[in-house]
């Protein structure tokens, strides 16, 4: 299997630290960047510290604060003080808030071709458009990857998307993703690496594959990558980053495990419904549809090309009476140029409300839409309540759509607008380091200055050789962590203290869990497919271990909250259909002998006590990641040796 003439193969074997390059092996790769946000990363740096480490030994680590700027109580603001000392004295680049997202800050100012990218956010591989194998990680993964120890990993199927003709006028990148979810689903890329090549490649800008790479997550795919050509060195010249590339480009014979063809130029715009990002619908089928709110931004929408072409539409124009369009630019490079040719004053004249340079209403950090009301976004995530009103409907889709929509008051087809702008990218970005602080050149030993809701990571106890416990819970399939641990205003600014943020676990969902496992002390949860997709957080794992949860039976699993569950010492067990169907909340299971059997076992037996039967579960574990469960979680196991 020539899996290293792919363009990830290649990248993964330049990076190889153990084992080979055969789908489904367990490899080891060295990490060349990390990114953390703050809303993952003050456990990153908890985790970093309780490694005992004092330095990062990347070639290149950036901490970024764009998720929890809302400052209503100290918390947030003591984190952004706290991850500014850890990255003064760890020797991390430093992005405050108001700098921009960290995806698209990213892209345009660190992202390389041929690198290796570990972030503690699942939307990292928006930096696949520059070539770079950028993949998403627990934050736990992330604070390792920072000490210098190899990232470890299954080796994905990689599939091929092969790219021909030119996107349509009104169709934008967006449109290609969501053309994809609509064909392969939220779990169609669970396990793989799209690679995008073929002749259409160059006719999109690195923005556009970016945002097409940024939307891979919501396949559930590992990361995805597009080749590194001359669109690549333009964009990185227009950065002054010119030096930075390298050409990347499959190799003759490069074998996929699977190959998909996608016509650019058939593509019409698209809109997923609420509340999945895969109920893709061509936009004809729900025009006439109101809407109250339209967010334009986050990592997935906030390129220059994204807003000026916003903006030359709302030129002149005016915004719907009933509409309150927010826009929340992704960077101070593109801000700064908006600002300067006045692409700005045009959209505040229309009417919209500019928002700072944040993840924003994204994460519900701000703008929830009124009650009952649509919502339509260029995000990348509708899961519902995620904006911070539970019976708000979120649509996601192009600028274009989105634009349309705000001047409308409904879901339009975007040629309606006229003709579509022809947007020129510049030729050199403004680079604004004004909200950017580069790691001092020596080590100092500077003080960590840590607020009182930032409490040290917990101890984890090792696995119990016995097991009785209840199911507190029994779920459907495609839980996303947004269901686990919500974000949102008022629970983000709990992120850096384990205690107090498990309190809202399952929240939304089942009000009642938290004080039920309080009085079990203990509890296993049951769950359909997908289970965990969506976020990195690590909180949807970690809270949960801290209130009890031991054992996960689940049909299926999301690779970030799987690889989350086992570093916190959570057993992912696997079950089929039949024993879901047999398995109730309440149910009373004791499992003997837990240690060996996770240990040594790849099928072992539930005893459902009360019903006096046994059913049967597997465990798809590696010898690595049964070590770690044992031990209580990857840091008791790192500890230790
Ligand atoms: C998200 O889009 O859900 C987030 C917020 O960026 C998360 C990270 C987090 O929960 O902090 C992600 O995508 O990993
Ligand atoms: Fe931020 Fe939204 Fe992107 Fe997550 S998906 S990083 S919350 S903009």
């Amino acid at each position: 299997m020539r899996l290293e003439n792919t363009m990830a193969g290649q990248v993964i074997k330049r990076h190889l630290k153990e084992g080979k390059l055969y789908p489904g092996e367990e490899i080891a790769i060295c990490v060349d960047q990390t990114l953390t946000q703050d809303a993952t990363g003050t456990l990153v740096y908890l985790e970093f510290m309780a490694l005992g480490m004092d330095r990062v030994k990347t070639e290149l680590s950036v901490s970024y604060v764009d998720h929890n700027t809302l400052q209503t109580g100290f918390e947030n603001a003591d984190d952004h003080t706290f991850l500014m000392d850890c990255a003064q004295r760890f020797k991390v680049y430093f992005s405050k808030a108001g700098n921009g997202i960290c995806h698209q800050v990213h892209l345009e100012r660190f992202a390389r071709p041929y690198k290796t990218l570990l972030g503690s956010d699942s939307h990292t591989p928006t930096a696949g458009g520059v070539g770079m194998l950028a993949i998403g990680a627990g934050g736990m993964d992330v604070a390792l990857a920072m000490a210098g120890i190899p990232f470890v990993m299954r080796v994905p199927e990689i599939v091929r998307v092969e790219l021909k003709g030119k996107l349509p006028p009104w169709v934008g990148a967006k449109d290609v993703i969501l053309h994809l979810l609509a064909r392969l689903s939220v779990k169609g890329g669970i396990g793989k690496i799209f690679e995008y090549t073929g002749p259409g490649v160059r006719n999109l800008s690195v923005y556009e594959r970016a945002t097409i790479c940024n939307m891979g997550a919501e396949l559930g795919a590992w990361t995805s990558i597009f080749p590194s050509d001359q669109v690549t060195l333009n964009f990185l010249k227009a950065h002054g980053r010119e030096r930075d590339w390298e050409p990347l480009e499959p190799k003759e014979g490069a074998e996929y495990q699977g190959n998909m063809e996608i016509d650019l130029s058939k593509l019409e715009p698209l809109i997923a419904l609420p509340h999945s990002p895969d109920k893709v619908v061509n936009v004809r089928e729900v025009e006439g549809t109101e809407v109250q709110q339209v967010c334009i931004g986050s990592c997935t929408n906030s390129s220059f090309r994204d807003l000026k072409m916003v903006s030359q539409l709302l030129r002149d124009r005016k915004v719907h009476q009933e509409v309150s369009l927010v826009i929340s630019p992704g960077s101070k490079s593109v801000f700064g140029m908006l600002l300067e040719d006045g692409s700005i004053a045009h959209m505040v004249k229309a009417g919209a409300r500019i928002l700072e340079l944040a993840c924003g209403p994204c994460i519900g950090m701000g703008q929830a839409p009124p009650s009952g009301s649509n919502s339509l976004r260029t995000f990348n995530r509708n899961f519902k309540g995620r904006s911070g009103t539970e019976d708000a409907n979120v649509y996601l889709a192009s600028p274009e759509v989105a634009v349309a929509a705000a001047l409308f008051g409904k879901i339009v087809h975007p040629s309606l607008l006229g003709d579509h702008p022809k947007i020129v990218e510049p030729a050199q970005y403004q680079r604004d380091d004004s909200l950017l602080l580069s790691p001092p050149a020596e080590i100092k030993d500077i003080p960590i200055r840590m607020g009182p809701n930032i409490r040290p990571f917990p101890e984890l106890e090792p696995l119990p050789d016995l097991l009785e416990a209840k199911v507190v819970l029994k779920t459907d399939d495609n839980i996303s962590t947004d269901d686990i641990l919500p974000g949102g205003a008022k629970v983000l600014p709990f992120r850096s203290n384990i205690e107090v943020i498990s309190k809202f676990v399952y929240q939304r969902l089942y009000p009642d869990l938290v004080e039920e496992l309080k009085g079990e002390g203990i509890g296993i949860i049951v769950a359909g497919q997908n289970y965990g997709q969506g976020s990195s957080r690590e909180h949807a794992a970690l809270a949960p271990r801290y209130l009890g949860i031991r054992l996960v039976l689940a049909k299926g699993y999301a690779r970030l909250h799987r690889a989350n569950l086992i570093n916190f010492g959570i057993v992912p067990a696997l079950i089929g259909d039949e024993v879901y169907q047999r398995i109730e909340k309440n149910d009373f299971i004791r499992i003997e002998n837990l240690r060996e059997i996770v240990l040594k076992q790849d099928t072992f037996w539930l005893e459902l006590k009360e019903k006096g039967i046994k059913l049967p579960c597997q465990l798809q574990l590696s010898q690595r990641e049964r070590e770690i469960i044992l031990k209580g979680g990857i840091l008791n196991y790192y500890k230790a040796q």
